[in-house]
């Protein structure tokens, strides 16, 4: 195929087997597409390592070989609007364009959200059992939730793109919102935190969308769960490495916090035993942009930066950290 002056089906391109469908079928149809099972080196022909470059991963530190080991590599399209810290900065390190797939995901990360906290408080999953198990019917009603939504205060940490689709729906729901960033957002209204603790102090309802970062790791920590109080619930719709997980379990064990909702984990798809044995958590395995229309726009994108790369050569989302080298020249 053959898009302006450049032949894309002269590019090589690595993905992996099991991969997102819209972007795997956009990817095969317009470069030449290498599949690869695991991102071994030593797996793939030294010819097609040489001729490989770009890369469409859903990237990690197990990428960092690869990345080395390809030296005509000039763009990783990232499929997820998170990435991974280390190999993204190492990729950018070589001088290497990092892609992402921001804001077409929003509004159903935004939905899913949502969902964790309405069930973590009103206990969805657990009437709809009781009801399925024919315990309606036999043994009564199922029990008044000790927990509500009603009259709570909603803290948001981190209120970005997601963060925001989230304070529309928390303001629909009738709830006061406030919020943690680094910075003031100048566009809201929203009382702003200038620290994690004091947003803490002022909740009693967490809602964490911060992306998975060292400086984010752990920071929901014993002491932050303490200042949400008895009543306080727990939504965690950014990166599992953002919460003490062993903090949280022994909070939710002791009646430290209520609840929580929890969409991400620290070692995905390991979820700690204790979690799972508890129900006043409610336990989703990362399926926050999790449908079929939602994964196939951020597939779309995935390719499209592709193609715009290797055809205009500029990036369409690249990230921030990788803003100096979104641009090239076309020989
Ligand atoms: P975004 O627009 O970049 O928003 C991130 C927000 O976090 C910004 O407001 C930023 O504000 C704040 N922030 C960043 N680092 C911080 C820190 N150290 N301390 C306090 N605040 C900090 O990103 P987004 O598109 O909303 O996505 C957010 C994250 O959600 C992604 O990175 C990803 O990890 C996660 N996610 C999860 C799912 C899922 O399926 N569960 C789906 C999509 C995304 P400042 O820069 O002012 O600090
Ligand atoms: C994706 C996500 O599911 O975009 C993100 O950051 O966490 C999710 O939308 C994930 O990246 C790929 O499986």
């Amino acid at each position: 195929m053959s898009q302006g002056t450049t032949n894309l089906d002269d590019i090589t391109i690595i993905m992996p087997s099991r991969f997102n469908p819209r972007a795997d079928q956009r990817i095969r149809e317009a470069f030449a597409a290498t599949i690869v099972d695991a991102p071994d080196p030593a797996a793939i022909s030294p010819d097609v390592l040489k001729a490989t470059r770009g890369l469409a991963a859903w990237l990690s530190p197990a990428w960092i070989p690869l990345i080395d080991a390809l030296p005509n590599l000039e763009i990783i399209a990232n499929f997820g609007v998170g990435y991974d810290t280390a190999s993204t900065l190492h990729a950018i390190g070589k001088d290497v364009v990092v892609t992402h797939t921001p804001s077409v995901l929003d509004e159903e990360v935004a939905d899913t959200a949502m969902a964790l906290l309405l069930n973590a408080t009103r206990e969805l999953y657990q009437a709809e059992k009781w009801l399925r198990e024919g315990r309606w019917h036999n043994e009564g009603n199922y029990r008044l939730t000790p927990l509500t939504l009603r009259e709570r205060t909603v803290g948001i940490y981190g209120l970005g793109r997601i963060g925001k689709a989230i304070a529309r729906r928390i303001e629909a729901f009738g709830l006061p919102i406030h919020y943690h960033n680094r910075k003031r957002d100048e566009s809201v209204a929203y009382p702003w935190h200038a620290s994690l603790e004091d947003l803490a102090r002022a909740v009693d309802t967490l809602i964490v969308v911060v992306p998975g970062t060292p400086e984010t790791a752990r920071t929901i920590d014993a002491t932050i769960l303490q200042m949400l109080g008895p009543d306080g619930v727990l939504v965690n719709i950014g990166r599992g490495t953002t919460v003490d997980e062993p903090a949280l379990i022994a909070a939710l064990s002791d009646g430290t916090i209520a609840a929580a909702g929890l969409d991400v984990f620290e070692d995905e798809p390991y979820v700690p035993a204790e979690l799972m044995a508890m129900d006043n958590v409610c336990l989703l395995p990362h399926v926050g942009s999790a449908s079929v229309r939602t994964r196939a726009l951020m597939g779309d994108l995935v390719a499209d930066n592709l193609v715009s790369w290797f055809t205009r050569g500029e990036t369409i989302t690249a990230v921030p950290e990788a803003g100096h080298l979104a641009k090239r020249k076309i020989d």
